[in-house]
This record gives structure tokens, sequence and C-alpha cells, in this order.
């Protein structure tokens, strides 16, 4: 039941006799998870139990206690769902391919799943594994609605040459998954001792949790209801609007795979702007599904149309454009990985004067010249998020002050890992690479320091926001 185009082999043959088992690491959640789904039917088909292993890193691309505090609470949720399901889950820590393989061996696994993510930190855990198993070994995509290693071939170089290929195969790709029924023969080992283990963490702890950010599936769910009833109906035209808290901060939950990106789709697409619901009232004989928006022609339900196609451009072909610059690009996290015309232009300009120099510390102290960038910068350490139009302008002001093109694209990087929470995630290496080296943009007409990369500066966002309160609201 699980398409099979989401399917990669990374290790054929015939599973063997043992427990079917799935190594989750992206898609840290219970429903709508393509590999749980795939690791259950093979399961069942075979008569053998399912388990599920998490295996917990000691360190990772330097994650601190925020990213850690906000995955291990998730984490606490789904060993607690799948214990209502009769399905095992099992946490190891240390060296993942190390601990994976570990787990192999000691419960006589038959075969093995996971869950797809481009990144080259997860590409080299299960090259190892895959080398040092004996059973067959599958990966799925259950992160994004169409699989990435279908979507395209190669590198995409704008959302207008990948917008066609993604909405071709949107229709056979967008659909509920079945809900993760109870299996019979469960047998459901000791909860993990989650007090212990964040006892043994060694990352950074200087970077807490993010107050107000509840993690975890059922959080995720609320979350989105709560975006599509608030934050949708005016979304297309107050999302670059950061005083307007229309974004949905989906993004950490959709990182940490505690919701999939195809049911916030579907969430969006089905729902219907709350004008029109009042105007057509409960008697109305549609009842539901087929109602036209456009049917009642009111301004409101066009502009409910509109906001539900900018959302979805953003989390389908823009979040899915990021996952193929991921896939296909290896230096997906360097400045080596952009464009030619990119870093040529750059360095024609390397030897302009810099209105302003700083390096990573008075950046991560929000201590430039510059108010606005400052209270950006105040935002994504406290809030873990920067809205929209200012995560732009934070960046191209990076550029714009690094003594180097290649600096600011490592510092930009580096401080959105460490702060954003929804860091070391597509989305954010390919936003840093758009702002700084062009990726998925076109050139722009030649300026100092900039080179031919877009242009942005604070009377851009005056003409977008009201930049004094934006400050104000920074403390
Ligand atoms: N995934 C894991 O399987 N093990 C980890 O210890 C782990 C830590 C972690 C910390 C921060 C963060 O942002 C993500 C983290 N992930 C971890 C999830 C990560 O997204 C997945 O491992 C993907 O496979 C990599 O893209």
């Amino acid at each position: 039941m699980i398409d099979p185009r989401c399917i990669t082999e990374l290790r054929g043959g015939e599973a063997s006799a043992g427990p079917i088992l799935y190594w989750m690491s992206r898609d840290q959640r219970v429903e709508q998870n393509r590999a749980l789904l795939l690791a259950r039917e093979r399961a069942v088909a075979a008569g053998e139990r399912l388990l599920v292993a998490f295996t917990l890193s000691p360190t990772f691309i330097g994650a601190t206690l925020r990213h850690y505090d906000f995955m291990l609470r998730g984490l606490e949720e789904t060993e607690e769902r799948l214990g209502r399901l009769g399905i095992g889950f099992v946490l190891l820590e240390g060296d993942p391919p190390a601990e994976i393989v570990r787990f192999v061996l000691s419960s006589g696994a038959g075969l093995l799943v996971t869950d797809y993510s481009p990144l080259r930190i997860s590409r080299r855990w299960k090259e190892s594994v895959r080398d040092a198993v004996a059973i067959p070994f599958l990966e799925v995509d259950a992160h994004n609605i169409v699989p990435c290693l279908l979507a395209s071939p190669k590198q995409e170089w704008a959302a207008r040459t990948f917008r066609p290929k993604v909405n071709r195969l949107l229709g056979e790709f967008l659909r509920p998954l079945p809900p993760v029924e109870p299996v019979e023969n469960g047998t459901v080992p000791e909860p993990t001792d989650w007090e212990a283990v964040r006892s043994r963490l060694t990352i950074d702890r200087s970077v807490g949790p993010v107050p107000g950010m509840e993690p975890g599936e059922a959080a995720a769910g609320e979350r989105l209801r709560r975006f599509i009833r608030e934050g949708l109906p005016s979304y297309a035209e107050r999302k670059n609007d950061p005083n307007a808290g229309a974004a949905s901060g989906l993004s950490p939950y959709l990182h940490f795979g505690h919701i999939w990106a195809g049911e916030v789709a579907l969430g969006v697409m089905n729902s219907r702007s709350p004008e029109v619901l009042n105007s057509r009232g409960p008697e109305d004989p549609s009842g539901g599904g087929e109602l036209s928006l456009f049917g009642d022609g009111t301004a409101q339900a066009e502009a409910f149309e509109a906001s539900k196609a900018s959302f979805l451009e953003e989390l389908v072909v823009r979040r899915e454009l990021s996952e193929n610059y991921c896939a296909r690009n290896p230096l997906y996290d360097s400045f080596e990985g952009l464009a030619q015309w990119a870093r040529q232009s750059l360095a024609e300009h390397d030897a302009d004067p810099r209105e302003a120099l700083y390096g990573r510390e008075e950046f991560e102290q929000a201590s430039t010249h510059d108010e606005l960038w400052n209270a950006a910068q105040r935002e994504l350490v406290r809030t873990g998020t920067i809205h929209g139009y200012m995560r732009m302008y934070w960046a191209k002001k990076i550029l714009e002050w690094s003594p180097s093109p290649r600096e600011a694209f490592e510092t930009a990087l580096w401080l959105n890992d460490r702060y954003a929470l929804d860091g070391r995630d597509p989305n954010g290496y390919v936003g840093v690479a758009w702002a700084v080296g062009g990726l998925h943009d076109r050139p722009w007409f030649e300026r100092p320091v900039y080179g031919k990369i877009r242009y942005m500066n604070e009377a851009g966002c005056r003409r977008k926001f009201d930049v004094r309160r934006y400050i104000g609201r920074q403390g």
C-alpha cells in the first residue's frame, strides 16, 4: 500500500525470519508515516514482530539543548503512542550506525526499514549500516509529499523549473495515509528512562529550550488547526509582516517529522474560509467537500484561496525544492555549492569597502550598528525563529557586513543551526544559499559588495511592515 516509488532498496534480497525493525530518524511520528506503515505492512505479512529504534547521537551538527529538548520530548510521546499500539520502541545511545547494527544483530531483525534524508550525515550513517548488515535495508521517503528522488533526477535551477515536475505528481502522492492499526502479537519493552537519557547528554546547554513551543505529534496537530483557523485566512497579505504573527510556526514540527507535510497540505486545501462558512450556515445542502469558494465570489473567499495557494507554494514547491538542492548538490552546506555566476560576481567585489565589518561574535551578540538587524537576531535567540521577510534581510546584511562572502555564508549557517529550532534542515541551507549566493534566484543589476546578488535594505522592510513596532517587540 506504500507506493514503491517512495522506497529505495539500500540493500536488496529476501527478508530473513525475525522482527521487522524501523530505524526511525527523520520522521519522528507515528501517524502519516510511510516508513512505519511499510514496516508494519511487512511485519503483518511475515507474521513477525514490529520494532522501532531511534539512535540518539551524542552530538549532531552543532545542535544544542534547544534542539535535543524539543526532540527528546517528542520522542517520549512517540514511544507512548507506539506502546498503545503494541509496537516496541527502543532508544539506542551512541554512534548511530554502530548502535543500529548492534541492535539488528541482538534483536535478530530480518528486515531493516528507515526514513529518507538528503543530508550527508544521514547518508553516511546508512552507507556504513548497509555494508555491515546481511539483511535487506529499505529507505522510505516519509518526509516529502512527492518523493524527493522521484521529483527530479538533477539539481533544479529555480522554483519555475521545479514546480511543474512536482505538480504533475502531486495528485498521486498527496493522499491521506491510513491510521496505524494496533499489532496483535505486540510486546512492549520497559519505557525509556528519559531523565537518565537527558543526564547523559553531552551537548552544548548554553542555548536553552524555546519557551512556549510544545513539541510532539499532538502539539503539531494543534498548531496546524490553529494556523488554519487564525493565520491562513490572511496569510497571503500578512506572511511578510513579522508583526502579524501570520507564520504557521510549523517548521520545527516539520523538521523533526512530528507532522507530515502532506497532512499540512491536505488540511490547508480542505479548509474553508470562515466567512464563507458563516454565510452558508449549517443548513447548506452541500454541507462540505465540494463547496467551491469561487461560487460565492465573496472577496474574503477569494483572498482565502490566494492565501492557500501562497502557503502551499511555500510548503510544497519551496520546501521540496530545498530537499532537491540537498539531494542533488553534495556541497549544499558550503559556499562552493553556489552557482559559478554568483561566486564569480561576489569575487569581483571582494575588495569593495564594507559599510561595517563584524565577526561571528558581534553578530551573535546582536551588537551591530543596525537596530533592525539586531532585533532580528534577538528574535532568533529568544524564539528560535525569524519570521519570513526579516529572515532574508537578516542573512543579506551578514553578507554585507562580513569580511568575505564565504565567511558570511558560514556565519549565517552557524547562527541558524545554533539558534533556529528548525536548524540543520534543507530549508535552512537553501535560505542562506539564496540570500548570500542567489541560489534559485536570478542575477540582479550589479552593485558594490553584492555584485549581482539581490540587494535588500531597511527601506524595503519599511515598505512591507512597521519596523519600529518590530524592533520594539524584540525587547
Ligand atoms: N536524528 C537521529 O537519528 N539521531 C539524533 O541523535 C538526531 C539529533 C538531532 C539533533 C538536532 C536536529 O535538528 C536533528 C536531529 N536528528 C537526529 C534528526 C535529523 O533530522 C535526522 O537524523 C535526519 O536523518 C537528518 O536529516
